[in-house]
């Protein structure tokens, strides 16, 4: 990026409020911000006081969304949660929504001071692609219904995976998507979109490839997300159609149709096995290990 977008960057970036602090020119050997404007978020950017500061000034709270269905509860829920309160949003209001088709058996952490869970049971859909996918119908219903009056802020995690270490109030905007961990050096032509013309999800090209593991903003927008991602994913069930990635698929069309303000690197959502690489100082969100053999049996 030259020295002109740069400066057009930090004048669009003085709207969001704190991230005009964000130094864009910390990190020369990455990508720090897009061409539309909104920051790539990487260690050593970011003063993580100021943002903390800052967020509970204004009095930030933060609702995060995780779905532990079936095995997925045993497999990965309590190293998810255990680990989050060590690492997610330290120091801000923090509301869990644990989303399972057994309630009973969570475990009660003692969570830390202004942190709390709400356990809601949900149907245990029969095909894999359906729990995964219809997460945004409930992510967008539980918005409606209770999230709004409680947070400012909505963060929306997959299970299979736990915090390594700091993800705080500098991931907070008012949409925010995550930079794939396998696609963010590849050229566009690799990016695996939906490429079925007969999919709402269908794209020839986009910004970037981001990944569904992880995405939030403030309610308003994380409930207009889930619900225009909803709405496709039903859109092409009528037509019997499925995307090749699910969600994921749709997600992608959606943030390349509403541009995200703040875009996550992938130190918030790596996988250790692809190996170290200089790009990643911190592994702030790691993936579990994938358990498909025992997990993925219907
Ligand atoms: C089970 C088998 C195949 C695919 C998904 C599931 C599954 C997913 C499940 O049985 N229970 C469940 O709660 N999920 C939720 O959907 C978890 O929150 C999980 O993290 C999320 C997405 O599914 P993943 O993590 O297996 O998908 P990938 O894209 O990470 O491989
Ligand atoms: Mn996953």
């Amino acid at each position: 990026m030259d020295k002109c977008s740069v400066v057009l960057a930090n004048k669009l970036l003085m709207r969001n409020g704190t991230d005009s602090s964000l130094d864009l020119w910390s990190r020369t050997d990455v990508q720090t911000c897009t061409t539309w404007g909104a920051p790539i978020v990487w260690d050593g950017m970011f003063d993580p006081g100021l943002y903390d500061r800052v967020h509970r000034r204004k009095n930030s709270s933060v609702a995060l969304t995780v779905f532990a269905v079936g095995r997925y509860l045993d497999a990965y829920l309590g190293a998810f949660l255990n680990s989050s309160e060590r690492h997610f949003m330290v120091g801000l209001p923090v509301t869990y929504y644990v989303f399972t088709d057994e309630p009973e058996k969570v475990l009660r952490l003692a969570l830390a001071l202004g942190r709390r869970m709400r356990v809601v049971k949900v149907e245990r859909h029969s095909r894999w692609q359906d729990i995964s996918m219809m997460r945004m119908k409930t992510i967008a219903d539980t918005i409606k219904s209770d999230i709004r009056h409680h947070a400012t802020h909505v963060f929306c995690f997959d299970v299979d995976q736990y915090f390594g270490g700091r993800f705080g109030s500098e991931a907070l905007a008012e949409s925010v998507a995550l930079l794939h961990a396998y696609y963010y050096r590849s050229p566009k032509c690799l990016y695996t979109y939906e490429r079925n013309p007969k999919s709402k999800a269908y794209m020839v090209t986009g910004d970037f490839y981001y990944h569904a593991a992880v995405f939030g903003g403030s309610w308003h927008n994380v409930k207009a997300m889930a619900e225009a991602c909803y709405k496709d994913i039903m859109e092409d069930k009528e037509n019997n159609v499925e995307a090749r990635w699910h969600d994921e698929s749709h997600l992608n069309k959606y943030l390349w149709l509403h541009k995200p303000s703040k875009v996550l690197s992938p130190e918030y959502c790596w996988d250790n096995l692809t190996g170290n690489s200089s790009d990643i100082r911190v592994g702030r969100l790691l993936w579990a290990t994938k358990q498909y053999h025992t997990l993925r049996i219907s």
